[in-house]
């Protein structure tokens, strides 16, 4: 029988007022009634949405679930440094992890950072923390010490955990941050570490009693701008994302085996590598390497995943080294692309190399996975795909107002798995959640009349090249279908008279090969297949593109470079 609903206004002990309007009415329900730590679907279609118990920590359906359901015995973890984790043993060690955290003085609320690699170990903190009601902060390992800093000061940590391989540019930002957080601990090595804690902790521990829309865990978005921002969620939304895009989406059954070349300080790789096979009760494949398309094929060949998770950089690299020697996908059922546009040539030739398709789809930190996606069978190239189950978007113009379909502006969307606020940020807050629920993505978007949305730029990244708006992505995409390109990125610079015109930075698969014949090729492939003003009127041939830590371009440098 339907029970009447009940939302939440406002729980846990950090909302402040700025905070009050989220997570709005719209947000995933609370019923009344229903047993601790449960929840369930209800409806289906664009309309179905997840009902949680008035006390739920979600340690206990990703974890403790388990072992009692029979999966004590099965890998939960495989690690290319060798070695495996069962379920028993990850809830094991998950525990003694929540243990040793508890008797730092870590409680309810308290921020834990993680500098982890992808290992056992980063389950362990990030779920140990979870339980006891700790919030863990899983932090991009390839940063540098001055970016560690701003977030132990900003974060206000009771403690970091970091592996001894990032120790250099972690004790650097330790010895430099003010305060400087009370416990810092390697998690492994010599002296006092996580894993002598671990050691001597108990293997029991109480499930902390939060709630659903309680401060569970942030992530730093990694915008290409600016200082980067805590971004607060809750303990119902790793379960929202489950079930509407690893389950709803991509159909995961306890059969697969996951790998993420993104890695799990990532929200994406955070969602593929570690919760999703724990949804599922799946095995995760765990690499420490950096990607390359070497290792990343190493690991499939040897663990044989079923399914796959590439970003495009990743992807177009691994397509140049298959063009020079096939590898065995044979056991990868989907691979999907986010992070940013695929280009729709690096999907025609994924599929053409390897039978396979590429599922791009679009996904936020702010959203925590993916929200628009392609289907499997029916992937479209340059496209990122339809709405996603539990999820709404608009398109709309400047004004908040809906645009049509076919015109571009900026995209909105709606969920119940989108972050409650940024930390210490109220104005960030109030400009991107904004009310009724929806979030501003900061893209540009258009949607077709059959629903499929198409990517067009950043919106700081639209060009208006004799005003008209000049997708710097679509010109990108036509360089790269030339066959000696590996990458390119396009951005706006003034000509003689002071025009914004397109340029173009691209990186060749061989270097060697730049010259002003290729040049001229590659302005024939544009002035051949895009709208006339749309041609780059500088072609450079670099090196490499400058990158964020995730992968994403970061146009505003190339903008800074003076153009000859
Ligand atoms: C861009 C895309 C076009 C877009 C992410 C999957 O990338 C993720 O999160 P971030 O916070 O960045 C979000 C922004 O990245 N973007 C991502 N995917 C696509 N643009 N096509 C795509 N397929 O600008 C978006 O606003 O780093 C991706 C799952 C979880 C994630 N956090």
């Amino acid at each position: 029988m339907a029970r009447p609903l009940l939302f939440l206004q406002s729980l846990g002990p950090a909302e402040t007022a700025c905070e009050l309007r989220w997570p709005p009415d719209i947000g995933a329900g609370v019923e009344m009634g229903m047993d601790d730590h449960t929840f369930r679907v209800e409806g289906s279609g664009s309309s179905s949405r997840l009902l949680f118990a008035p006390c739920f920590n979600v340690a206990s359906y990703f974890i403790d679930r388990h072992v009692p359901q029979g999966r004590g015995d099965k890998v939960a973890i495989l690690s290319d440094g060798g070695g495996s984790v069962t379920y028993a043993q990850l809830a094991q060690g998950v525990n003694r992890c929540g243990q040793a955290l508890r008797e730092l003085g870590l409680g309810r609320g308290d921020r834990v950072l993680m500098m982890i690699k992808d290992a056992p170990e980063f389950f362990y903190v990030f779920w140990g923390a979870v339980k006891a009601g700790i919030v863990p902060v899983p932090i991009n390992t390839i940063l540098r010490a001055k970016d560690y800093k701003f977030m132990l000061e900003d974060s206000g940590c009771g403690a970091v955990v970091y592996s001894p391989e990032f120790a250099g540019e972690v004790e650097t930002a330790l010895a430099q941050a003010s305060p400087a957080p009370p416990h810092a601990l390697r998690t492994e090595g010599q002296g006092i570490t996580l894993a002598s804690l671990m050691a001597q902790a108990s293997d029991q521990l109480d499930l902390c009693p939060t709630s659903p829309t309680e401060e569970c865990f942030w992530l730093y978005s990694s915008g290409s701008t600016g200082t980067p921002k805590g971004t607060v969620h809750c303990h119902r939304d790793m379960v929202v994302t489950s079930q509407f895009f690893a389950q709803g989406l991509l159909n995961v059954g306890p059969e697969d085996v996951f790998f993420s070349a993104a890695k799990l300080f990532f929200a994406y790789g955070l969602g593929n590598g570690m919760y999703f096979p724990l949804w599922a009760g799946a095995t995760a494949v765990l690499s420490a390497q950096r990607p390359t398309p070497d290792s990343t094929f190493g690991v499939i060949e040897k663990f044989r995943p079923s399914l796959y998770f590439g970003v495009p950089t990743l992807y177009a690299a691994q397509l140049a080294a298959l063009e020079n020697g096939k590898r065995d996908l044979s056991s990868v059922r989907a691979c999907v692309s986010a992070g940013e546009a695929l280009p729709a040539d690096i999907l025609r030739r994924w599929v053409e190399n390897t039978g396979l398709e590429i599922l791009d789809g679009i996904g936020s930190t702010e959203v925590l996975h993916i929200f628009i996606c392609n289907r499997q069978g029916q992937a479209l190239p340059g496209s990122s795909g339809r709405m996603v189950e539990g999820y709404q978007a608009r398109v709309v113009d400047n004004q908040g107002q809906d645009v049509e379909d076919g015109s571009a502006g900026r995209l909105w969307v709606r969920g119940d798995s989108t972050a409650k606020y940024y930390w210490n940020n109220p104005a960030k807050t109030a400009s991107t959640m904004l009310p009724e629920g929806w979030l501003d993505t900061g893209d540009t978007y258009y949607r077709d009349a059959e629903g499929f949305f198409y990517y067009c730029g950043r919106n700081d990244d639209m060009l208006k090249v004799g005003g008209i708006w000049c997708s710097p992505f679509e010109i990108e995409a036509k360089v790269i279908e030339h066959p000696q390109v590996l990458e390119a990125a396009v951005v706006g610079q003034s000509d003689e008279n002071g025009l914004v015109k397109p340029a173009a930075y691209v990186v060749l698969k061989n270097a060697a090969e730049a010259c002003d014949g290729l040049r001229q090729e590659l302005l024939r492939l544009c002035k051949g297949g895009l709208a006339p003003y749309k041609y780059p009127r500088w072609i450079t041939f670099v090196e490499e593109l400058p990158k964020t830590a995730t992968g994403k371009i970061q146009r505003f440098r190339l903008r800074q470079q003076p153009q000859a």
